[in-house]
């Protein structure tokens, strides 16, 4: 399986480590450690060093409850830093739900869309089919963080995620938009048991034929199972869960801590490929 991303291609035989980028204030993990450019650009070699394969740039926390940022100063955030991320030579996806930083961002080059609210927007849709750019369609089940933590019922969470995501990759393809990633979106209007259920189930999402994405890093379940209150110090419950997921198909991990990461995964891909 492959992944198009204008001049980059990547194989997913082998699993990719999305690195994130977060140019907010107010991330749960690492809100306003980048706040000048020379900082975001030490952290994105760092982190193409220690074996990112996509950088994830992102200009809003998406947290539960988090503040809504305008697109002008999303846009502020998210494009000087793209401009300078550009001659890196490593594919630049932009976390947003805003076409208006979404168009922009495709103008000056971005390779993926990261949208949390699954291209409900249907001028999200228009704009990755316009740019034949891919886009990752993740779950939530309200297109809001501040409110999505009081819509954690699902009849069937595997199936209802699964269903939702299927509709809108559906919609995406037919529109024009190249290729799409799934993402069940861990943490995002779901109870701990929930996102359990959606790692061990991940493989139902798989069969769906897209490549399928997980970004469980440092959150609050990790924090629930293991007793850890500070997200930083989340590292080895992050890998753990991230393994468990690769075991049922995920592809691309969306990942804070690159280093273990990929020492895990070659590890488990020296398991797996004997
Ligand atoms: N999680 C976050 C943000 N964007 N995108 C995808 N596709 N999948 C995710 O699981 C996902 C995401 C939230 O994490 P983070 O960016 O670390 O924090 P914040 O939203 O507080 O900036």
């Amino acid at each position: 399986m492959k992944l198009f991303l204008r001049e980059f291609v990547l194989d997913l035989s082998k699993v990719k480590l999305m690195g994130i980028l977060n140019l907010t204030p107010d991330s749960f993990s690492d809100g306003g450690k980048l706040d000048t450019l020379e900082a975001v650009l030490a952290e994105a070699r760092q982190m193409i060093a220690e074996g990112a394969d996509i950088l994830d740039i992102g200009g809003e926390s998406t947290r539960p409850g988090a503040a809504e940022v305008s697109p002008e100063e999303e846009q502020c955030r998210v494009l000087p830093v793209l401009e300078a991320l550009l001659p890196l030579g490593i594919p630049l996806s932009i976390d947003t739900r805003k076409p208006e930083v979404a168009q922009e961002a495709l103008a000056l080059g971005a390779h993926l869309i990261n949208d949390v609210t699954g291209l409900r927007d249907p001028r999200m849709v228009a704009l990755c089919a316009r740019f034949q750019t891919p886009a990752v369609v993740m779950h939530m089940p309200v297109p809001d963080p501040q409110t999505m933590q009081q819509h954690t019922h699902y009849a069937d969470a595997v199936l209802e995620v699964r269903s939702f995501l299927q509709q809108q990759a559906q919609k995406a393809l037919e529109a024009g938009i190249p290729q799409v990633v799934l993402d069940p979106g861990f943490g995002f209007g779901k109870t701990a048991v929930q996102n359990l259920q959606l790692v061990r189930n991940l493989d139902r999402f798989a069969e769906l034929g897209h490549p399928v994405l997980l970004g469980a890093s440092r959150k609050k379940t990790i924090g629930e199972l293991t007793g850890i209150q500070t997200p930083k110090e989340r590292l080895l419950g992050s890998v753990a869960i991230h393994l468990a997921g690769v075991n049922q198909g995920a592809k691309i991990l969306r990942v804070h801590d690159l280093k273990p990461h990929r020492e895990a995964l070659d590890v488990w891909e020296a398991v797996y490929s004997q």
